[in-house]
């Protein structure tokens, strides 16, 4: 049950005093942290990892210091930083093109990943992260439901279109590369303009790091992307490209939306790190995709999606979009969970640059975290996400995180009677 009235434009003066979960947002966004640059110690990534071949993230223990001020939580919020995609997405009326737009945002979050070779926080169990944005009109959710092994649940929504999911990854140090392999399904709900309503579903492609060895690490993302409409019976299909030695050949992505029959109809093509362009096709051309340019007798190529800058001097190599997150400003502090990321103490300190601090209260949280299950144990209780439960899908049939809308409602009410302390 949405708290956002559809009837209303969500950007207009008129929602945001209406819409409660606004409150706390009226600062604007922080446009950047107390650091100008992080002075992290600079250690050779392979001297530490050499001797963890063959072990997933959760089984490495490693200095803080290659951690950056995020967690696994405020990575998956930044998946909202393209939502006007969505937005746009909801307001064409062919839905071939609707899809090259959904396309375009499914790949817009690989931008970010570029120069983040640093570990996020893993978040601890019951942790949420709540982000409001009322001049864009949406608010996201999302609470760390399991710890072992870690999986987040998450919850969109605006008046134009909902977007949820499970983030879990499967992440492995191969020696070679380090690579993390999203397990779970996304769902995108679009209300289009005629009222009625779609439904598409995605996985996330796996990211990787390499060059760990050779003293270069870079990220990219790779392997085939499916997005389909349940609606239409319409598919598109990207493949981000591995990326070979040549820098020319990095952040490749092509693709092609098909019909409900299998026929191409939309050809897709750019740069993950840059540009994504879509254009009218009969068959599939892998050629002049991407490139802007029309091809004589042609369809002109539409620019689905531009990456936003990504201004050097940003500690950490956050996006600036990213900055806004871990914002603290004291009248959003009065709105938020006691469970929320951003009261979280060693994230804090990793902020601020104070990293032994960090190191201290990281240990100290997850000590805590360990007390808390032992004491559930002993008593023979489990636990049991607030925000969140299992559920069949209605539409897909499989298994996925069914928000229970409760978060808004507490906040509302300064409620968290049911939060658990966990910082
Ligand atoms: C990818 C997109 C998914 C959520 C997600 C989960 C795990 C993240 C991964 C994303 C990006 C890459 C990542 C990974 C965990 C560790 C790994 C941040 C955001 C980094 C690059 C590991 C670097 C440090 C090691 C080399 C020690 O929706």
């Amino acid at each position: 049950d949405s708290v956002v009235d559809e009837k209303l434009d969500p950007r207009t003066t008129k929602q945001r005093e209406i819409e409660p979960s606004y409150k706390g947002y009226e600062a604007g966004v922080r446009k950047r942290l107390k650091l100008d640059a992080d002075n992290r110690p600079k250690i050779s990534l392979w001297g530490i990892l050499k001797s963890m071949i063959g072990k997933d993230m959760t089984k490495m223990t490693l200095p803080v210091s290659f951690n950056e001020p995020t967690s696994l939580l405020y990575r998956v919020a930044e998946d909202m930083e393209y939502a006007d995609l969505l937005d746009i997405a909801a307001d064409r009326t062919n839905s071939l093109e609707r899809l090259a737009y959904v396309a375009g945002f499914a790949a817009s979050e690989y931008a970010s990943t570029i120069g983040r070779v640093a570990k996020p926080f893993n978040p601890l169990l019951g942790e949420t992260f709540e982000y409001v944005r009322p001049d864009k009109g949406y608010r996201f959710f999302i609470e760390q439901v399991s710890h072992h092994p870690p999986v987040g649940a998450a919850y969109a929504e605006s008046a134009r279109w909902e977007y949820y999911g499970e983030s879990a990854v499967k992440t492995k140090f191969q020696g070679k590369s380090f690579d993390a392999n999203p397990l779970g399904t996304w769902f995108l709900k679009l209300r289009l303009q005629d009222g009625k309503e779609e439904l598409y579903t995605w996985k996330k492609v796996t990211t990787t790091v390499i060059g760990i060895i050779t003293g270069n690490p870079t990220v990219d993302n790779y392997g085939p992307m499916q997005i389909k409409n349940w609606m239409t019976g319409e598919a598109c299909l990207l493949d981000f490209r591995a990326r070979g030695w040549r820098e020319s050949s990095a952040y490749h992505v092509v693709g092609k939306v098909t019909d409900k029959s299998g026929v191409t109809k939309w050809s897709i093509g750019g740069r993950w790190n840059d540009k994504i362009y879509a254009r009218i096709t009969e068959g599939f051309e892998d050629e002049a995709i991407g490139e802007g340019k029309t091809k004589a007798g042609a369809n002109q190529a539409i620019l689905l999606w531009q990456a936003g800058e990504r201004p050097a001097g940003i500690p950490f190599n956050l996006t600036p979009f990213a900055v806004t997150f871990n914002d603290d400003n004291p009248t959003l502090k009065t709105w938020l969970a006691p469970t929320d990321s951003r009261l979280r103490p060693d994230q804090r300190a990793m902020e601020d640059g104070q990293y032994d601090k960090a190191a201290e209260e990281k240990n100290r949280v997850e000590e805590k975290q360990r007390a808390a299950r032992r004491m559930r144990e002993a008593a023979g209780e489990e636990w049991k996400p607030k925000f969140f439960s299992q559920q069949k899908h209605p539409v897909t049939g499989e298994s996925y995180w069914q928000f229970n809308g409760d978060y808004w409602k507490r906040r509302q009410n300064h409620d968290w009677s049911i939060s658990d302390e966990i910082f």
